[in-house]
């Protein structure tokens, strides 16, 4: 048997299925929906593929009861495990009037639920930053026990909005993690030519802030990660910056060719070390996972997804008049 590295951490067998349970229905949603996109069904899909560990790991390490999240556009499965299910996901991917995240109003991943206290995000990138130093800051203010958990891709860590979030945080001692979803690609532009540093988490220092870079394909690592900087957050010592180091396995959307930039080889060898297989291999070699409950769990999964899908291609688009809610004064 190998050494058992979940129960250091304080994960039952329960919490680490459950992990991996996660992860896989991410993964298992986001290749339905490139097929939906490819049969011409829904119009977009910007994926959460190679990410999934370091989404539910860290969401794993997180309050749901009291901490706020403000996810990225590939952070599907920190919205899971915040609550959203494969249905809410499939009525955003077909823009329907009852997706919970903007009523079909917003392009799939601008995830958003004031009851599951996931923040809505903005499509400028990286606009999610300064918005959740703001909430940490009120919470401080209020006396609340709350963390904040900001996400965002490595390109995005070169936006003034993340540079003037992470300072005022650091400054006032905010309990913010701040974790960058480091996928070695920003569109078509390779992580060479995005920093000058070895890595992104290296910039904590200029903040006066730990800063640590973990494997994004291990959602342990990611989980004990996430857990220190919460509990450091929670303790008053202010905010860290956390790095998880990934791929990005698909295009950059469903609207992206990346044959023109970057070559196959280069994706078959992220492939080797991809989480939804290696984190399954490990639950196997310490007897949590076997081939047969895997092969059920698979079953499962796609049960969950036929069925999210024929309700929201079925459901009712939102009435025309609807596009004009929310932009003037009602
Ligand atoms: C302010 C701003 N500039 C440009 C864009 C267009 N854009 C959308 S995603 C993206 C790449 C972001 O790369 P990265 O932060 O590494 O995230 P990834 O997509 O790799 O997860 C760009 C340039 C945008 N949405 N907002
Ligand atoms: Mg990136």
């Amino acid at each position: 048997m190998a050494e058992n590295r979940h129960e250091r951490l304080g994960l039952t067998d329960k919490d680490v299925l459950e992990m991996y349970k996660t992860m896989l229905l991410a993964r298992k949603i986001d290749e339905r929906m490139w097929l939906l996109n490819r049969a011409g069904k829904i119009p977009f899909v910007i994926s959460c593929q190679g990410q999934e560990a370091a989404q539910v790991g860290a969401a794993m390490a997180l309050d749901r009861e009291k901490d706020y999240v403000l996810p990225y556009y590939r952070d599907m499965g920190v919205v899971l495990w915040f609550g959203m299910t494969a249905k809410d996901l499939m009525l955003s991917g077909f823009a329907k009037a009852e997706d919970p995240n903007s009523g079909g109003r917003q392009m799939p991943g601008h995830f958003g639920s004031k009851k599951l206290r996931i923040v809505t995000g903005s499509s400028p990138v990286t606009t999610q930053v300064p918005h959740a130093v703001g909430i940490a800051l009120a919470g401080k203010l209020d006396g609340k026990d709350l963390v904040t958990f900001t996400t965002f891709g490595e390109g995005s860590s070169n936006q003034g909005d993340f540079h003037e979030g992470v300072n005022f945080a650091s400054v006032h001692k905010l309990p913010v993690i701040f974790m960058c979803e480091n996928n070695k690609y920003a569109i078509s532009v390779p992580i060479s030519k995005q920093l000058a540093c070895e890595n992104v988490s290296d910039r904590a220092i200029g903040y006066g802030i730990k800063g640590v870079t973990v494997d994004g394909n291990d959602p342990l690592a990611v989980y004990e990660a996430v857990k220190e900087a919460a509990d450091r957050g929670r303790r008053g010592e202010g905010p860290t910056l956390v790095e998880t180091v990934s791929y990005r396995l698909t295009p950059h959307s469903s609207d992206d060719d990346d044959r023109a930039y970057r070559t196959r080889e280069e994706v078959e060898e992220a492939k080797q070390k991809d989480s939804i297989y290696t984190f399954a291999q490990y639950l196997k070699e310490v007897g949590v996972l076997t081939d047969d409950s895997e092969k059920k769990l698979h079953e499962e999964i796609a049960n969950i997804i036929d069925e999210a899908t024929d309700y929201a291609e079925n459901a009712p688009y939102a009435d025309p008049e609807e596009a004009l809610r929310h932009v003037y004064a009602e």
